[in-house]
Formats: C-alpha cells, sequence, structure tokens
C-alpha cells in the first residue's frame, strides 16, 4: 500500500541557533514564549488535542544549556519539552504540526507535545514519564563514548524527578562508567501541585553528591549564567572527566498544565506568581539586546508562517494511526497487499 509522504519542507526551516549572543538567546527565548503562548491558544480551539505543559517562564534554561552544546550533542526532554526541542534547532512548523497531529509534523503526528523527538538534531525525544529521559541520556553518552565521539548528552528533568528512582540509577551508573552527561534540574518549585519545600527530602545538590557527580545551583532566570554553568560541565564531560549537574532555580508562569486553568487548583499565591513574572528571564535580557523591537517582529512573521503550514498540514487516515511507530514505515495491514 503506497502512503502519500507527509511533506517535508516547511516555510521556517530547521536552523543552527545561534545561541551565544544577546540577540540570538533572545530571538530563540522569543521565540519559544510565543510559540508555547500560541501552543495554548490552539489548546483552546481544539487545534492541539489533550493539552500541553507550558514552558513559560523557564526558556532561560533551554536557552543557555543548548547555548553550551555543539550541534552533534544530544539531548533527553520531558512532558514540558517545547523549549528544549525549539533551542535544539527543531522547525517550529513542523512542531506546531506534531502539536496539531498533522502529517507534516516531527514524527507525522504520531508522538504529539509529550513524545517530540528528532534524532537528526540530536533531540532523543520528550518523554512523559518523569525521570526516564535521565535513563536514556546515559545510555547514549555511555554508547557515543565507547565509539570514541565526542558527544555530550543533556538530560533535562524538573525537581519532581528527584524522588524517581532512576534518576538516582543512571546518576550512578553515569559517574561509574564517566559517562558525558550533564544532568539539568530545573527546580521551578512545584511538581504538580506537590511544593518542593515539601516533596523532596535533602536536596538536588545532594542527590548527586551523594553519586560523585559535580553540581552547581544556578540562576535559571539568567540565561548568561545557565550558559557559563552549562559550558564548563560540557566541557568537562566532552574532555572525558565524567558527568555534571545543574540546578537551575527557575519558575513556570503559567499552570503545570492547560487543564489546570480550569481547576482553579491554588496551590501558590497570586503574589508568588507575580514576584516571578517580575524576574522574566526575556524582560532581563531585553535591555542588552539590539534591536529587540525587530527580532519581536521577526518572530512573529516566522511564527505566523510556521502555523499557516502547519494547519495546512493534513491529518493522518485513521487507518494509518500506528504507521511509522515500530519502523520506518507503514504497518502491514491485514488484507491490504504491502
Ligand atoms: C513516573 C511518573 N510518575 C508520575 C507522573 C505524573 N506526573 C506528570 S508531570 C508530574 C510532575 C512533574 O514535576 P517536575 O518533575 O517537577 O516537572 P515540572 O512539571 O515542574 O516541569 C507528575 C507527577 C508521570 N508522568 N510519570
Amino acid at each position: 500500500m503506497s502512503e502519500p509522504e507527509a511533506p517535508r519542507t516547511s516555510p521556517t526551516p530547521d536552523r543552527a541557533p545561534e545561541l551565544g549572543t544577546p540577540e540570538g538567546a533572545y530571538r530563540m527565548m522569543r521565540l519559544i514564549r510565543e510559540f508555547e503562548t500560541l501552543a495554548l491558544d490552539w489548546v483552546r480551539a481544539g487545534e492541539i488535542p489533550g493539552g500541553v505543559h507550558p514552558y513559560i517562564g523557564q526558556e532561560a534554561v533551554a536557552v543557555g544549556v543548548c547555548g553550551a552544546l555543539a550541534p552533534g550533542d544530544q539531548l533527553t526532554s520531558t512532558h514540558r519539552g517545547h523549549g528544549h526541542v525549539l533551542a535544539k534547532g527543531a522547525d517550529p512548523a513542523r512542531l506546531l504540526a506534531e502539536l496539531a497531529g498533522r502529517e507534516g509534523g516531527l514524527n507525522r503526528g504520531r508522538g504529539g507535545s509529550m513524545h517530540a523527538a528528532d534524532l537528526s538534531l540530536g533531540v532523543l525525544g520528550a518523554n512523559g514519564m518523569v525521570g526516564a529521559g535521565a535513563a536514556i541520556a546515559v545510555g547514549a553518552a555511555w554508547a557515543a563514548a565507547r565509539l570514541g565521539r565526542s558527544t555530550v548528552v543533556v538530560a533535562f528533568f524538573g525537581d519532581g524527578a528527584l524522588n524517581q528512582g532512576v534518576l538516582l540509577e543512571a546518576l550512578n551508573l553515569a559517574s561509574v562508567r564517566r559517562a558525558p552527561v550533564v544532568f539539568v534540574c530545573e527546580n521551578n518549585g512545584y511538581a504538580t501541585t506537590l511544593p518542593a519545600t515539601a516533596g523532596i527530602g535533602g536536596s538536588a545538590l545532594g542527590r548527586a553528591a551523594a553519586f560523585g557527580v559535580p553540581a552547581v545551583t544556578v540562576d535559571g532566570m539568567d540565561v548568561d549564567a545557565v550558559r557559563q554553568a552549562a559550558g564548563e560541565a560540557v566541557a568537562r564531560a566532552r574532555a572525558g572527566r565524567g558527568p555534571g549537574f545543574l540546578e537551575c532555580l527557575t519558575y513556570r508562569f503559567e499552570g503545570h498544565h492547560t487543564m489546570e486553568n480550569r481547576l482553579r487548583l491554588g496551590y501558590r499565591s497570586a503574589e508568588e506568581v507575580a514576584l516571578w513574572r517580575a524576574r522574566d528571564p526575556l524582560e532581563r535580557l531585553r535591555p542588552r539586546v539590539a534591536a529587540a523591537d525587530r527580532i519581536d517582529a521577526e518572530v512573529a512573521e516566522r511564527l505566523r508562517a510556521a502555523a499557516d503550514w502547519a494547519l495546512a498540514s493534513p491529518r493522518p487516515e485513521p487507518a494509518g494511526a500506528g504507521d511509522w511507530l515500530y519502523a520506518d514505515g507503514p504497518l502491514p495491514r491485514p488484507g491490504v497487499p504491502a
């Protein structure tokens, strides 16, 4: 059975993002912010099935860390992963199409928000299982080292993952094998509605220290501070000196998930949210950015083109729901000649 080839070219193709300058970092943070704002609109409008976990507020972490990586490096992401995928250079049109379940999506619309991946960019996948990406990152890093490659792999995870056994196993294995992994804990203060102060015995740095992994805490609202700390850990890992660990103190400005806004859970005060919004990582960087207004306009135009393209992409035929999931192509169907 012949399948229509999904459209692979878009008006906003992949390009290696320039994240090391104030302008480049700001452009990517603005792209992530506007992408996520659009995704919230699309959930409300019914264009995205289910919902999304918005990354708004945490942009400096993805952009700072990815700004310290080489194009051949890899990362594993989380349920809150759009920022990581974009900062590693993914095409916003194809990520939008993925969220909307379209054939043109990064994964032909079969993965959606929590399983977006782009192996060509080293994005080994978002992951709906809290903490699971850390083990995948260690495997990828160990494999790369054994193959004599200089790849460094970043594992992004939230403070909630600090209580997952898999994270501790991953830290231990990375330590004993000196795997070139950088563990990046985005401590945004909450695991769903559970405050980190109530849910974590000990500390993030304590977890890393227990396994002999060098760790630092950094201001996750300051993209330069994040990039510098990540750069040191990446350089150590690349030189064969083993894994590193960053705890980035940050905050999600929106609810845990789009569903939350309807639930009115009230687990954090308006004052607390306002305090963190006043530390907005984009506003903090903006005074040092030349022509920020022009960058804002260019990003808005890029996203408009991306959105038009994504919405014009067809939805998969229901009969093809399993295609491309297990192998590179359509699944055989009973009674249908291949
Ligand atoms: C293994 C596992 N347990 C529980 C869940 C349900 N769950 C989804 S997100 C989440 C909270 C995660 O918090 P954190 O790791 O701090 O990340 P954040 O949502 O703050 O980005 C939980 C408990 C899950 N997806 N996977």
